[in-house]
């Protein structure tokens, strides 16, 4: 009760102090968003760690009492957003970088005073017990696979014309120098197969892709295998696959990988700065998860 009321004071006094001409407009819309969006934040599949990392925001801020998140997939999300873009309506997305929609709209993560998505988040590389005995070169290129944000993200962007393979020889072509790192001194092999398991995301799309092209230029006979976050690291944990570069750490896929962890072997990052938030178009009028009203 008497944070509700010191809320409602502090509103008043907002509006009264603001002496813009729009100060009407910018009340107006930092009061009503959830009222606006039906107190929901659009998010993606179900079984994205997002989606879990989402759903621990709604319970830890309180000023969330009443919101809900509403997931389908990820294209029913960027639909959602370019029409409200489109509209110039409020939207409140579950959102991660690397991400095209960053460079095809003007957005912004909405700040996280409690850390509820995390701090940057790094991508990881695991691989199932007795991978490096039973594969040493595939092991060792795997291991080396690292490269930056500028890397997953031209080749996201070329994915967008073309399918991600293509888009992944383009990488290579260009990238022969880093490449090389990472096969240096690697001897090749004669069809080996080799299983590489990814998440449904176009970052893993992209890295999976790069890492299946490498792996074939050596002579590997390599599988993608897309599957959810949890059985990704299931079917590593457990042997069924051999790999796999999909893992967002420490928020993203945190406990998905305790529950396996011991089970499998981390090669440690293959790209830093990754990110997870709230997400909302930048003519919106708030900036911090706790300018979103409760539902009341
Ligand atoms: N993502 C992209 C995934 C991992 C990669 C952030 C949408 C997830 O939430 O599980």
């Amino acid at each position: 009760m008497i944070a509700g009321l010191s809320l409602s004071l502090m509103l008043t006094g907002c509006g009264e102090d603001d002496s813009s001409d729009n100060a009407d407009n910018s009340e107006g819309e930092t009061t009503s968003v959830g009222e606006k969006i039906d107190y929901t934040i659009t998010g993606i599949e179900p079984g994205a760690g997002l989606t879990e990392a989402t759903d621990n925001a709604l319970s830890e801020y309180e000023n969330l009492e009443g919101w809900e998140q509403e997931t389908a997939s990820t294209s029913a999300m960027l639909t959602s957003l370019g029409e409200a873009i489109e509209n110039e309506e409020p939207i409140v997305v579950a959102g991660w970088s690397p991400h095209f929609k960053f460079a095809k709209y003007d957005l912004k993560y909405l700040e996280d005073p409690k850390g509820a998505f995390g701090d940057v988040e790094s991508i990881k590389t695991i691989a199932r017990k007795g991978f490096k005995e039973d594969m040493p070169e595939a092991y060792t290129i795997l291991d080396r696979f690292q490269w930056e944000t500028s890397d997953m993200e031209s080749v996201m962007l070329a994915a967008q014309d073309m399918d991600f393979e293509k888009a992944a020889q383009q990488w290579v072509g260009e990238n022969q120098d880093t490449v090389s790192e990472w096969t240096k001194g690697v001897e090749s092999v004669d069809g080996t197969s080799i299983e590489l398991v990814l998440t449904p995301w176009d970052t893993e799309r992209s890295s999976a892709n790069v890492a299946k092209l490498v792996l074939e230029e050596q002579g590997y006979d390599v599988t993608l295998t897309p599957v959810s976050p949890s059985v990704m690291f299931q079917a590593i944990a457990e042997g069924d696959g051999d790999a796999s570069l999909a893992p967002w750490m420490p928020e993203t896929h945190g406990s998905f990988y305790e529950k396996h962890e011991g089970d499998f072997e981390d090669l440690g990052e293959n790209l830093e700065g990754a990110k997870l938030g709230l997400v909302v178009p930048a003519y919106m009028d708030i900036d911090s998860i706790e300018d979103l009203k409760p539902d009341e």
